[in-house]
């Protein structure tokens, strides 16, 4: 049987000459790898983690800051045949306690810093192996891998096998691990080849800019998937700084970000026509992208931005038209990949319902919550993606609005049912609303109504430092407000809708 690991596919999607670069780091040291340095240093790595005789289904989490090392990581768990698992590293102890707990990882691989508060963590959970690993190349998994071969033979894995799961935020406050298998991560990267049509060396080839985090889909499957695949560069920003990113931009033919990467692009002086001129593509996902937005973009930069949809359980599921340029539209989605099935389900009479999808790219379900798992699929077996959308005649797909309570700030998703129950823990709090309010650049920003306990004084300065210490500073309330009630419909339930009208005004407020 063919080995259907992932690394395989991308593995043999290098250039035939491994002694060319495969990604330039742009900010920091100037540093070049080669595909071979990539090959190598991923077969090393995964060698190491074959000498640990792990279980198949053995998880490594990974809590570290985007280096290149980092992906080598990922491509040497693959390698290994074991689950990649990367969290956000803006976590902190409370929120990595709890994925510890649930992942249950035989390995954790975290930044020097954290190695004392984290490896307790993982220690008390049952973790036999903690390595650190921070941005400079330094830490205890690179000096132990330097120990071991740098050849190795990718684990044989079916398509069906997990390769990663990817944590996304619950409804009711905790997250969920979403199970993605070495087939639904190549199945996606396989569509969006063809589909934004990435180039061959013979057509010029084409080179990455990559600047999004590491420890989600678009900046980890997205990306890194496309330029791999594709066997084509990656300039490398650790962090994105818009003035930085202009600089490198006349190397580059393809950019991927966030809608506020776009909004940060358009306020830096440098940004013209002319740093875009070997420009190919310009793809933003993972939040809506304002119709303005898109408007200044193809004004400033003479590129039309394609918008795309997709999610942790499913990767990508549409995409507006890479051709003609034309028929890219701006606040919509465009139409489903190839393979994807998507239906709006919703009465004849109504145009806008809930948005169902299938296709090979869908999640099996989550880590160890088959009750969850089921709720999310319908009868019939198509995925609920608790966004709410309406599909033209031609199939082209506009996203109205959600039926989950969600706030996306920055691309991150933030649960205000998460953030509520913390802010339940601070003293003088008697109950409290999260809401997300318009924000000129994370394009929403999270906002907390509270009400006191009887007798009680609350210092919104206090809670919101005390929340720092606890929670991913993205989750943060950018406001506290202190209110006497919470506005409630006759059922009780909170009008969170009156409360983002009345809160409007805080716009644009850092
Ligand atoms: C950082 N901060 C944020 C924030 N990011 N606050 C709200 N929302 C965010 N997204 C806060 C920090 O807590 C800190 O607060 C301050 O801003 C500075 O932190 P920073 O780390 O220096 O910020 P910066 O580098 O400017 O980060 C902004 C950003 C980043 C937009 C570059 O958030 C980012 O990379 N977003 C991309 C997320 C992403 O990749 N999403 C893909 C999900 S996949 P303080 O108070 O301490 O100063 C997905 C599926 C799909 O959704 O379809 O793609």
């Amino acid at each position: 049987m063919t080995n259907q690991n992932l690394y395989c596919a991308l593995r043999a999607a290098f250039p035939a000459d491994l002694d060319r670069a495969a990604i330039e780091c742009a900010d920091g040291a100037a540093l070049s790898y080669t595909w071979r340095d990539l090959d190598r240093a991923s077969a090393m790595i995964a060698n190491l983690l074959g000498s640990l005789a792990l279980p198949s289904d053995a998880r490594v989490l990974v809590h570290t800051d985007k280096s290149v090392e980092a992906l080598i990581l990922y491509l040497a768990v693959l390698r290994a045949g074991l689950v990649h698992v990367p969290l956000n590293s803006a976590y902190q102890a409370s929120e990595l306690t709890y994925f510890i707990d649930n992942a249950e990882p035989a390995v954790v691989v975290c930044a020097s810093r954290d190695f004392g508060w984290l490896s307790k963590i993982a220690f008390r959970a049952g973790t036999a192996h903690v390595y650190t690993l921070d941005d400079d190349r330094r830490g205890s998994l690179l000096q132990r891998a330097a120990h071991h071969a740098d050849t190795q033979a990718p684990v044989q894995r079916a398509a069906a096998d997990v390769a990663s799961i990817i944590y996304t935020s619950g409804t009711t406050g905790r997250s969920k691990g979403a199970m993605l298998s070495h087939g639904n991560l190549l199945s996606n990267a396989q569509v969006l080849k063809t589909l934004w049509a990435w180039r061959s060396e013979a057509d010029g080839g084409d080179v990455l800019i990559h600047a999004l985090p590491l420890f989600h889909v678009h900046g980890l499957f997205v990306a890194s998937h496309g330029a791999l695949l594709n066997g084509s560069k990656m300039l490398w920003f650790a962090n994105f700084d818009a003035r930085a990113v202009t600089a490198r931009l006349p190397e580059a033919t393809v950019f991927m970000g966030v809608p506020t990467l776009y909004g940060r692009l358009l306020a830096e002086p440098s940004f013209t026509a002319q740093s875009c001129r070997n420009m190919r593509l310009f793809i933003s996902g993972s939040a809506p992208l304002l119709a303005d937005t898109f408007r200044q973009f193809s004004e400033r930069s003479g590129h039309t931005i394609l918008e795309r949809y997709g999610m942790s359980e499913t990767v990508m599921l549409t995409s507006n038209p890479y051709a003609p340029v034309q028929d890219r539209i701006a606040g919509t989605v465009g139409f489903a990949l190839p393979g994807v099935d998507l239906r709006v389900s919703c009465d004849e009479s109504e145009q806008i319902g809930a948005v169902e999808v299938r296709g090979p790219s869908v999640f099996p379900g989550y880590w160890r919550m088959p009750e969850k798992t089921a709720e999310e699929f319908t009868a019939d077996g198509w995925f609920k993606t608790g966004d709410l959308g309406q599909l033209d005649a031609q199939g082209r797909l506009t996203l109205i609005g959600r039926s989950k309570d969600l706030i996306i700030s920055g691309g991150y998703n933030v649960y205000p049912a998460e953030v509520e129950g913390y802010l339940y823990e601070l003293p003088g709090i008697d109950e409290s609303a999260v809401i997300g309010v318009p924000h000129a650049d994370f394009g929403e920003a999270v906002v907390a109504v509270v009400v006191p306990r009887a007798g009680a004084s609350v210092d919104a300065a206090a809670c919101i430092a005390a929340l720092k210490q606890r929670i991913a500073g993205f989750k943060v309330p950018k406001h506290l407000i202190v209110v006497d009630q919470l506005p409630r419909n006759a059922m009780g339930k909170v009008q969170k809708a009156l409360l983002r009208e009345q809160h409007r005004a805080l716009s644009g407020a850092k």
